[in-house]
C-alpha cells in the first residue's frame, strides 16, 4: 500500500533499512496537485531537480499543457525515486501569475514593456558602442549555476571568442569556486573523485561544514536508511549548528567559526603521528609528504583546541574515527568554502584521503560538493573563471586546442591574465571600466555580500545592466533591460550533478507569454552581433539544445569531462550517466582516480597551482619541479585567524546559510504555498546560553548589526554554539510591503546587508560565514512565535517552540513501497 506523508512536517519521509554493500532500494515519491489522480495525467515528461546539486531525477506530470505534479524516477542511480520537499512542491512556482512575460526597457527612469526586437537591439547597440569606444574589456557577463549546459557553452563561446572579454563568471563563484579550486590544487584538475554510491559502502562518513540533511535531503535519506540497516556507518559532523546531521552523528565537533584549517591540521597531525596512513599509496601516488608532515609537526590537538574552542580529547577522538575508517567518505561544503581560508581547508580534506589512500574504491571517496544544480556545467563549459573543458589558460597548447575547436585565432581568446572573478567584475563596474553587465539566472542584489554597495553599483547611470530572469527580482528592478526567461520544464537541456551524473531535462509545457529559453536569447544576441570565426563563417553554428550539446561534445573531447559518448537518446528513458563517457567508458565512469591520479601532469592539468595562504599563482616551471610525474599533491597551509573577530562593539560571530524549505533568494520557493508557509520570514538563531545571559526569549524581535548594515528578525533559541548567531540568507524584499526595504535608517531582512566584501585569496569565494556582529533587543516577543521552522537545524533547543512546522493536507505526498533497485542504462 502506498503511504501518504506530510512532507513538510516530515521532510525525509519513511525509512527503508539499507544494509552495507547493498544497492539502495527504491521508494517512489509522487506529488500531484489537489484533485489530480494519477490516471488523469496525460503525459509524464523526464527531468531532474534544479533546486540543489543532487540531480534528483523526476517526471513532470502534464494535463492540457499545464504542470500538475511530479514523480521521482525509480530507475535513476541518484535518487531511486525519492524526492525532497523542494523537488516535490517547487514546480508550482513556474505558474506564478507574476512571471515576466515581456521584455522591459528603462525609459525616463521607469521600466516599461516592449517587444523582443526593441529590447535586443538596445543591448546590441550598447554592446557595439562599448566595443568601438572602449574594447571588449568594457563588457562583463555574470551568469548562474542554474541554467543548462547548452546555455553556458553558448555563452562561453560568445563572450570569450565573440566579444573577446575575459569578464565572464558565474554565481558559482559564491558557491563552488572552492570545490573546483581544491580539486585543482590536489589533483591538478576539476572533477569530482567520488560517487554518491560511496554512501552504500562507507564505514565512516565525515561531513565538513555540510548540512546535507537540509541541502541535499535525498542523499541524507540514503544515509538515514543506512543508519537503520546492517553494519551502519559512523558519522562525523563538523558544524557549529545543531543540524540534523549533528544530531545523528557519532561525533559532533562544533568549532568556532572560521577555524576549520586549524582543526583539519590537527586532525592530520594526529593521523600522521599515530601512523594511520597508507605509506605505499603516498609513495606511489603523491608528492609533498615530507613538507606536509614537517609543517604539521606542532599542530597538535592541544594547539587547535584553544583556537577552535573544542576540547583536545574530542579532536583526538575525531582523528581516531577518521584514521580507523576502512572506507572513508568525506563531503565538504559551505561551512568550509565560504570562509577566509576556504581552499586551504578544503585541500586538507583531500590530503586526508591521499594520506590514507581513500580514493577510487567503493566507499572511499571525497565529495568536494557543489551546491547549485548545474554549477558543474558552469565550470566545465568555462562560463566561470576557467576555460572550457577544464583547459589551462596558462598552457599555450590548451588555448591553441580550444581555438581550433572554435576555428578562431588563439589570440582571439583572452588568456593574458586569469579569467576575471565575479567580485572583481563588480569592482570594475564600481570603478567604471565595465560599462555593461549582463546578469543571467542570478540575483546579486540579494546574494552578494554587502548589499548597500551592490545596489549602488547596479544603480549607477553609467552602467548598462541587463537582467535575464523569470521574475521582477530585486536585481531586475535595477536593470536597464529585463529579459523574460523560460526555465526548467519549459525548455530542454542537460545538466550535471555533484557526482558527475548527467541528466536530460525535457520541455514539458510552453513558457508563459513571450518568455524565451536562455539558449534562444544567447543565440539571438550572437546572430544580431554577427560573431564570425577566422574564415568569416558564423562563430556559433548551432541553433537548438541538441545541436549545442553536440558542439559541446567536440569541445569536451579528450578532456576529463569527456561527453563524446553521450547523446540525448542515451539520456532518455533510463538513469542519468556519470562523465567521462567516451569510447573506453561508454556506460560512464563511477569513480575517478581508481588507478592513481590521472590529470595532474603538467601537460594535462587545469592549473599550475597557487600558494594556499596568499593565493599567489605558480607557473609551469614551478609546477613541473614540484610535481614532475603528475601525482596527487599534498599541500600544507598555516592557519590564520578570521579577518574580522568579535570585539566589544560586535561581540558575536555571525553565520548565514539555509533551511530545507527555501532555495536561495526565494524567487521560486517563496511563490510555493507549502514551502513558504513552512518558513515565511527571516529569523535569528541564538544559543540557549547566550539567550539566558542576555535575558532573551523565543520570538523576541532583535536587530543584528555589523560594520556594513543591519537586519531585524525574531529569535529562535537553539543548540547552536555559544557566541554564534545564525541568519538564513533567503529573505530579500520582493514580497515585503512597498517602502519597507532596506535603507540607512530601517534595518532590512536580507542577511547580506551585514556581510563583508572579502574573499578566500585562492578561490576568490566570498566570506558569508564569519562576521563580527552585535545583537540588540527591539522588543520582547510577548508570546509571538519565531517564524523559524522546527524541523531542521533551527529546531528549538528545549523542543518547545510555540508552533510546529506542519504542511497539512496540501503537503501530502504518496510514497510507494520500496522495491529492489535495478540499474538501467538509457534507451529503455
Ligand atoms: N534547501 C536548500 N538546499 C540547497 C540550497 C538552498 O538554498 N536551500 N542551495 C544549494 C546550494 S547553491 C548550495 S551551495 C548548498 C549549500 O549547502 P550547505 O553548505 O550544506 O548549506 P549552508 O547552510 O550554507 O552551510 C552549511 C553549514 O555550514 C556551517 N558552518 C558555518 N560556519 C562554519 C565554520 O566555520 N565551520 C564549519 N565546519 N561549518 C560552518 C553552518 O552551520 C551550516 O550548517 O545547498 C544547496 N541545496
Ligand atoms: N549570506 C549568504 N549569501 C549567500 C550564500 C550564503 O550561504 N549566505 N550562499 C551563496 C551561494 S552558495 C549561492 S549559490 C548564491 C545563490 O544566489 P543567487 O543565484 O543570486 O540566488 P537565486 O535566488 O537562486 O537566484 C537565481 C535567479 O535566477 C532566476 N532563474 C531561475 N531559473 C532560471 C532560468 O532558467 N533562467 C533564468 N534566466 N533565470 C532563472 C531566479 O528567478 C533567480 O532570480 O548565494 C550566495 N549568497
Ligand atoms: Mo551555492
Amino acid at each position: 500500500m502506498d503511504a501518504s506523508v506530510d512532507r513538510i512536517a516530515d521532510p525525509w519521509g519513511g525509512r527503508v533499512p539499507h544494509g552495507r554493500h547493498e544497492p539502495w532500494p527504491t521508494r517512489v515519491d509522487t506529488y500531484l496537485a489537489d484533485g489530480i489522480e494519477p490516471h488523469m495525467v496525460q503525459k509524464w515528461v523526464q527531468s531532474a531537480s534544479i533546486l540543489h546539486s543532487d540531480g534528483d531525477a523526476m517526471d513532470i506530470a502534464v494535463i492540457d499543457g499545464r504542470m500538475v505534479g511530479v514523480r521521482g524516477r525509480a530507475v535513476d542511480r541518484v535518487n531511486r525515486g525519492r524526492l525532497g520537499p523542494k523537488d516535490l512542491f517547487g514546480w508550482q512556482a513556474n505558474a506564478s501569475p507574476d512571471r515576466l512575460t515581456r521584455p522591459l526597457v528603462r525609459e525616463g527612469g521607469k521600466l516599461v514593456e516592449t517587444d523582443w526586437d526593441a529590447a535586443m537591439e538596445r543591448i546590441v547597440s550598447r554592446s557595439r558602442e562599448l566595443l568601438d569606444a572602449r574594447g571588449p574589456a568594457s563588457l562583463g557577463f555574470y551568469t548562474s549555476g542554474q541554467l543548462f549546459l547548452e546555455e553556458y557553452y553558448t555563452l562561453a563561446v560568445l563572450a570569450r571568442a565573440g566579444i573577446g572579454t575575459n569578464h565572464l563568471d558565474g554565481n558559482t563563484r559564491l558557491c563552488t569556486a572552492t570545490a573546483a579550486e581544491a580539486l585543482k590544487e590536489s589533483f591538478g584538475c576539476d572533477g569530482q573523485p567520488g560517487s554518491y554510491d560511496d554512501i552504500d559502502d562507507a564505514d565512516v562518513v565525515a561531513l565538513f561544514g555540510h548540512n546535507i540533511a537540509e541541502t541535499q535531503p535525498v542523499q541524507w535519506m540514503r544515509i538515514l536508511d543506512r543508519l537503520e540497516g546492517t553494519d551502519p556507518p559512523r558519522l562525523l559532523c563538523v558544524d557549529p549548528r545543531p543540524t540534523p546531521v549533528a544530531r545523528k552523528a557519532t561525533l559532533h565537533l562544533a568549532p568556532r567559526l572560521g577555524t576549520n584549517l586549524a582543526l583539519l591540521n590537527a586532525l592530520l597531525h594526529e593521523i600522521i603521528r599515530t601512523g594511520r596512513i597508507d605509506e605505499e599509496y603516498i609513495r606511489a601516488h603523491t608528492v609533498g609528504f615530507d613538507e606536509l608532515a614537517a609543517h604539521l609537526q606542532d599542530q597538535t590537538p592541544k594547539w587547535a583546541a584553544d583556537i577552535c574552542g573544542i576540547p583536545a580529547t574530542r579532536i583526538e577522538q575525531a582523528a581516531e574515527l577518521l584514521g580507523g575508517a576502512e572506507r572513508l567518505l568525506s563531503t565538504v561544503l559551505q561551512g568550509i568554502y565560504q570562509s577566509h581560508q576556504a581552499t586551504a581547508a578544503a585541500v586538507q580534506v583531500n590530503n586526508l584521503h591521499l594520506l590514507r589512500g581513500m580514493l577510487g574504491r567503493p566507499g572511499a571517496g571525497v565529495l568536494q560538493m557543489n551546491g547549485q544544480p548545474t554549477a558543474q556545467n558552469t565550470r566545465e563549459c568555462g562560463a566561470n573563471g576557467d576555460l572550457p573543458g577544464f583547459r589551462n589558460w596558462q598552457n599555450q597548447a590548451h588555448v591553441a586546442d580550444l581555438a581550433e575547436v572554435w576555428n578562431v585565432e588563439p589570440s582571439t581568446i583572452p588568456h593574458h591574465a586569469p579569467p576575471t572573478h565575479a567580485m572583481q567584475m563588480f569592482r570594475y563596474a564600481e570603478q567604471g571600466s565595465i560599462g555593461m553587465l549582463w546578469i543571467s539566472g542570478t540575483n546579486p542584489a540579494v546574494s552578494l555580500p554587502e548589499l548597500a554597495r551592490i545596489r549602488s553599483i547596479l544603480a549607477q547611470e553609467r552602467l548598462f545592466v541587463v537582467v535575464q530572469d523569470l521574475y521582477m527580482t530585486e536585481t531586475a528592478q535595477l536593470a536597464d533591460v529585463v529579459l523574460p526567461a523560460a526555465t526548467w520544464g519549459e525548455k530542454t537541456g542537460t545538466f550535471t550533478n555533484a557526482d558527475r551524473t548527467v541528466h536530460l531535462s525535457e520541455k514539458a509545457v510552453e513558457p508563459p507569454g513571450g518568455a524565451k529559453p536562455d539558449l534562444e536569447i544567447f543565440l539571438d544576441y550572437a546572430r544580431r552581433m554577427d560573431f564570425r570565426d577566422k574564415d568569416d563563417g558564423p562563430l556559433i553554428t548551432w541553433d537548438d539544445p541538441e545541436s549545442a550539446f553536440e558542439a559541446w561534445k567536440r569541445c569536451s573531447a579528450g578532456r576529463p569531462c569527456d561527453y563524446t559518448g553521450l547523446t540525448y537518446r542515451l539520456l532518455r528513458g533510463g538513469s542519468g550517466i556519470q562523465w567521462p563517457v567516451d569510447e573506453s567508458a561508454p556506460g560512464g565512469t563511477e569513480r575517478l582516480y581508481t588507478d592513481g591520479i590521472s590529470w595532474a601532469s603538467a601537460d594535462l592539468c587545469e592549473e599550475y597551482g597557487k600558494d594556499l595562504v596568499t593565493g599567489g599563482a605558480d607557473g609551469e616551471a614551478e609546477y613541473r619541479s614540484f610535481n614532475p610525474d603528475g601525482k596527487g599533491m599534498l599541500k600544507a597551509a598555516a592557519y590564520l585567524p578570521p579577518h574580522e573577530m568579535p570585539d566589544e562593539a560586535y561581540p558575536f560571530q555571525l553565520s548565514t546559510g539555509r533551511t530545507i524549505y527555501h532555495f536561495h533568494t526565494r524567487t521560486k520557493t517563496g511563490r510555493v504555498p507549502q514551502l513558504n508557509a513552512a518558513a515565511p520570514d527571516v529569523w535569528v538563531e541564538i544559543s540557549a546560553a547566550d539567550a539566558t545571559r542576555l535575558d532573551l526569549g523565543e520570538g523576541d524581535l532583535v536587530d543584528v548589526s555589523t560594520r556594513r548594515g543591519a537586519i531585524r528578525g525574531r529569535l529562535r533559541i537553539t543548540g547552536l554554539r555559544p557566541g554564534v548567531l545564525f541568519v538564513p540568507f533567503h529573505y530579500g524584499y520582493w514580497d515585503t510591503p512597498a517602502g519597507s526595504g532596506p535603507g540607512d535608517t530601517a534595518p532590512g531582512r536580507a542577511a547580506n546587508e551585514t556581510t563583508i566584501t572579502d574573499w578566500d585569496p585562492v578561490s576568490k569565494q566570498p566570506l558569508f560565514k564569519t562576521a563580527a556582529a552585535a545583537l540588540t533587543l527591539v522588543e520582547h516577543g510577548e508570546g509571538t512565535p519565531s517564524p523559524a521552522p522546527t524541523t531542521g537545524a533551527a529546531a528549538p533547543a528545549d523542543g518547545k517552540a510555540r508552533t510546529t512546522t506542519l504542511g497539512g493536507p496540501a503537503a501530502h505526498v504518496t510514497q510507494a513501497p520500496h522495491t529492489a533497485w535495478t540499474p538501467t542504462g538509457g534507451d529503455q
